[in-house]
């Protein structure tokens, strides 16, 4: 099928749609200019995120972990929500039954406007302490390594979800409920390869809801959606809105 005939199949399931899941990954913000995980831009020093992302290397080496953040902070700290961000955010305002899941760390989906929002990996503004687990914002750019805690003085660490670490609790119930009660599901702009967030668009297929991928390229979830747009989050995602 021609993009346009699957664009208008895409928007007449919008329009009919009593609750909207959309699940996002760092594609969406490819086009604010934030580099993806697994693109060319993905490397940093030659590292890659799964050596820098784990606890373990956080225990060997905090420094580097939080080089490595005060880099994604700075460069975060400069981008914008893009038009797709745009487009969610008003598609929340648009449906009763609608939930943001995302994988991104950036924050741009809340800077666009999005509150029904699950950040399932964390927020790159946000930190922990390693001892008493206060979590608090922090947006100095750069963070003075190594940061200490305000009220026990112990390591801060990223508040963020590293390989081999659980996802919040809440959030993998409210990220369930949405998908097993959705009739749309958007996956946008994710590689389709880090579980369980790679899981969601199966869970939302078997509880009858119809999957739309929006993607530059075909990724693992391709076989199963019901429908695909190849191209840019930033160009697809704001069309889907227009009637
Ligand atoms: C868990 C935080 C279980 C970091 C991230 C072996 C050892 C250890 C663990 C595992 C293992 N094997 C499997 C696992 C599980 C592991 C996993 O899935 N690993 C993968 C690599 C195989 N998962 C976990 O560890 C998770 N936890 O399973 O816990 C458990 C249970 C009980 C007890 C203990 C543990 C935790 C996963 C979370 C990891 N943290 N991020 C940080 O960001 O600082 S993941 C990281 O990858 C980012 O969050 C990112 O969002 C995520 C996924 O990547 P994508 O968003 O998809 O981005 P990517 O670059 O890959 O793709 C971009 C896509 O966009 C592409 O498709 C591209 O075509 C497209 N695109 C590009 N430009 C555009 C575009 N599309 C549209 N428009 C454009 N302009
Ligand atoms: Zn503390």
């Amino acid at each position: 099928m021609g993009s346009g005939s699957t664009l208008d199949i895409i928007r007449t399931k919008l329009s009919l749609a009593r609750s909207v899941t959309v699940l996002t990954g760092a594609g969406i913000s490819a086009d604010s200019g934030v580099p993806t995980f697994r693109g060319t831009d993905g490397l940093w020093r030659n590292f890659r995120a799964e050596d820098l992302a784990t606890p373990e290397a956080f225990e060997r080496d905090p420094r580097l972990v939080w080089e490595w953040y005060n880099w994604r902070r700075e460069l975060i700290a400069t981008k914008r929500p893009n038009p797709a961000h745009d487009a969610l955010a008003q598609m929340e305002q648009r449906f009763d039954r609608f939930w943001l899941i995302t994988q991104n760390v950036d924050g741009l989906h809340r800077d666009a406007g999005s509150r029904k929002l699950s950040e399932i990996h964390g927020n790159i503004w946000m930190v922990r302490c390693t001892q008493c687990g206060r979590v608090a914002e922090n947006r100095d750019v750069p963070i003075a390594i190594l940061p200490s805690c305000a009220s026990c003085g112990e390591l801060l660490r990223p508040h963020i979800v590293w390989f081999g670490e659980s996802l919040a609790a809440e959030d993998l119930q409210r990220s369930d409920a949405a998908l097993q009660t959705s009739d749309l599901c958007l996956i946008i702009g994710t590689s389709g390869l880090v579980y369980p967030a790679a899981g969601f668009a199966s869970i939302a297929k078997q509880a009858g809801a119809f999957v739309v991928e929006i993607n530059l390229d075909p990724t693992p979830h391709s076989g199963i959606v019901d429908a695909a747009l190849q191209g840019r989050a930033k160009d697809l995602v704001p069309l889907l809105l227009q009637t």
